[in-house]
């Protein structure tokens, strides 16, 4: 009998189930371990609309919506506030890391609430009596042009006058004072102004930068060409509903200390809090997190790491907000080596959510990220969020300063509980919150290492490139948003299946002499 081509797919019928695997069959039937990401494939789906069509919107605690799912890890080589503003604007959140003292960590938060895009809010100024050598000199190291001139030389100060390229640059007694030669006659900016109101001051008065003041005339910012010529608009930004401020995130730990860092860190305008502990099934968690949610009830907590029904029902029933799923599965993790505790990440990612989000407790997978399908396959296991460590690591926005060996130019990327990490907490001024000398612990036990990573430009640009990638790897599912994700893999829609180590093998690049693995342009 010859099938009617025609009618191929009322064929499909006469099969029993779908090709694939359903979700809940893919985990139970892995009986021989757990799972992780590289261990599962998703099948394709049909594909009926352009991938940018694609909504990646989706919460991060139950109050909070991002419009991308990605978070940057609370590690001192990852997020400070440069990171941390920029996940922000790119539709993130970054979350400050605590290896510092309160202050620093809330002056680190205010920056990040303070920030306004396109305003450059501590510009580097010089004082009258600056001379002009010292003003050329300025200028070959940081690569700037020009500098506002204020009384005391800082912003604040009552604005004199602006420094510029074309008043220096033949200007050749090195010896003269900046006041006798700056430009004065100046068009400013009154603080209140938009950016497009500054826009429009700036083209008008044909300068480089319009410097921003108060009313009595001192200077407060700074808005610059360059600057918003770097096309500044970041439409997926995360900001809050009222204030218009960017979200930020910080963590802290479960010593008693950690209550004061944590009203400094709201002073600031803290608006989620991540309790950062490997093991958060702990009375040190619970009895923080219930007293944070009696103190701050506006404020949003994320409580972990978690790995277990078990362990995320205790946080649930304490307050949590949302869930951070992972424990030994992060690219610096000794753990699961060390602890002999941890779970694989896939089975983690699947256990916690399929019971978390029956409660609308959203969930992030933290650690093992290290690709676009790693981000797609921990969202289709039931996450809201991925958190990522050393993917974001090496790149301009993490703190620390680059360096170069054989060649390469490198950064740091260490674990927060590595023994380099666990040194300069120990240095840190403010040791009671360390939380490495709660027990009687004389000798440290490190559950990661410090290494080094390649330099990976700008999160400006690898950010989009994650977003883009994880359209196309939804468009090829036929999945149009994370909700939709979620129903269809839920209703046995979204189909799985198992890879093989010799699956693995032919899914990677194979067979080649020598190749280069360039990922985006
Ligand atoms: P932690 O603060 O939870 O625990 C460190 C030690 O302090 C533990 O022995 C704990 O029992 C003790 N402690 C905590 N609160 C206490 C209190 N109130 N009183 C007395 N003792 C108390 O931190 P951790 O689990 O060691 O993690 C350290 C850092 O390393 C974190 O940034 C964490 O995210 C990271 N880490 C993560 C993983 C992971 O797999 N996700 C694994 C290891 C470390
Ligand atoms: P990657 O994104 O690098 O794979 O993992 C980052 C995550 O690793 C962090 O968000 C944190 O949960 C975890 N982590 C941080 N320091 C760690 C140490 Cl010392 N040991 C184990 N896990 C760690």
């Amino acid at each position: 009998m010859t099938f009617d081509t025609t009618k191929a797919t009322s064929y499909l019928s006469e099969y029993k189930s779908k090709d694939g695997l359903d979700i809940k069959t893919l985990i139970d039937s892995s009986n021989f371990g757990g799972l992780t990401y590289n261990d599962f494939l998703i099948l394709p789906g049909l594909i009926d609309f352009p991938s940018t069509a694609v909504s990646l919107e989706t919460k991060l605690t139950k109050k909070i919506t991002l419009k991308s799912p990605f978070l940057s890890s609370p590690m001192d080589t990852v997020t400070e506030e440069n990171m941390a503003i920029h996940m922000a604007l790119l539709g993130g959140i970054g979350i400050i890391h605590h290896n510092c003292t309160a202050e620093e960590q809330a002056e680190m938060v205010k920056k990040v609430k303070k920030y306004e895009n396109g305003f450059i809010n501590d510009p580097v100024v010089v004082g009258p009596d600056y001379t002009v050598g010292e003003v050329k000199k300025m200028k070959s190291v940081l690569g700037f042009t020009s500098f506002p001139v204020t009384e005391n030389g800082k912003v604040g100060g009552k604005l004199l006058g602006m420094i510029t390229a074309r008043d220096v640059q033949f200007h050749e007694d090195d010896s003269s004072k900046v006041e006798e030669i700056m430009t004065k006659d100046l068009i400013t900016g009154k603080v209140g102004i938009d950016l497009t109101e500054g826009n429009l001051l700036l083209r008008k008065s044909k300068k480089g930068k319009l410097p921003i003041i108060d009313n009595e005339g001192n200077l407060v910012s700074l808005i610059s060409l360059t600057d918003l010529q770097k096309n500044l608009s970041y439409p997926l930004a995360s900001k809050s509903f009222d204030s218009k401020q960017l979200l930020c995130g910080a963590a802290i730990g479960t010593m008693e200390a950690d209550k004061e860092r944590l009203s400094k860190l709201v002073e600031a305008g803290l608006d989620v809090v991540v309790i950062d502990s490997s093991n958060g099934s702990s009375t040190f968690q619970i009895n923080m997190l219930k007293w944070i949610k009696s103190t701050y009830p506006d404020l949003q907590v994320i409580a972990g790491n978690v790995v277990t029904r078990e362990q995320a029902a205790l946080l649930i029933e304490s307050g949590a907000d949302a869930l951070r799923i992972g424990m030994g599965s992060g690219s610096i993790c000794i753990t699961q080596e060390v602890m002999a505790c941890g779970r694989p990440q896939g089975t983690a990612v699947y256990a916690v959510t399929e019971f978390a989000n029956k409660f609308g407790v959203p969930c992030i997978a933290d650690g093992g990220i290290g690709n676009i399908g790693h981000i797609s396959k921990a969202l289709a296991l039931g996450a809201s969020c991925v958190m990522m460590g050393g993917l974001l690591a090496g790149t301009s926005e993490t703190p620390g300063e680059y360096f170069y060996r054989d060649g390469q130019r490198l950064k740091t990327y260490r674990g927060m509980g590595s023994v380099d990490a666990m040194q300069q907490t120990k240095s840190n001024a403010n040791a009671s919150t360390s939380r490495y000398f709660s027990e009687s612990d004389k000798v440290f036990v490190a559950q990661g290492v410090s290494g080094s990573v390649m330099d990976k430009g700008s999160i400006t640009k690898f950010i989009p490139y994650l977003y883009n990638g994880l359209q196309h790897s939804l468009q090829d599912i036929g999945i149009k948003s994370l909700t939709e994700l979620r129903t269809k893999v839920n209703g046995g829609d979204v189909r799985f299946e198992f890879r093989t180590a010799s699956a693995q093998l032919e899914g990677g690049v194979h067979g080649l002499l020598s190749y280069e693995k360039k990922l985006h342009n």
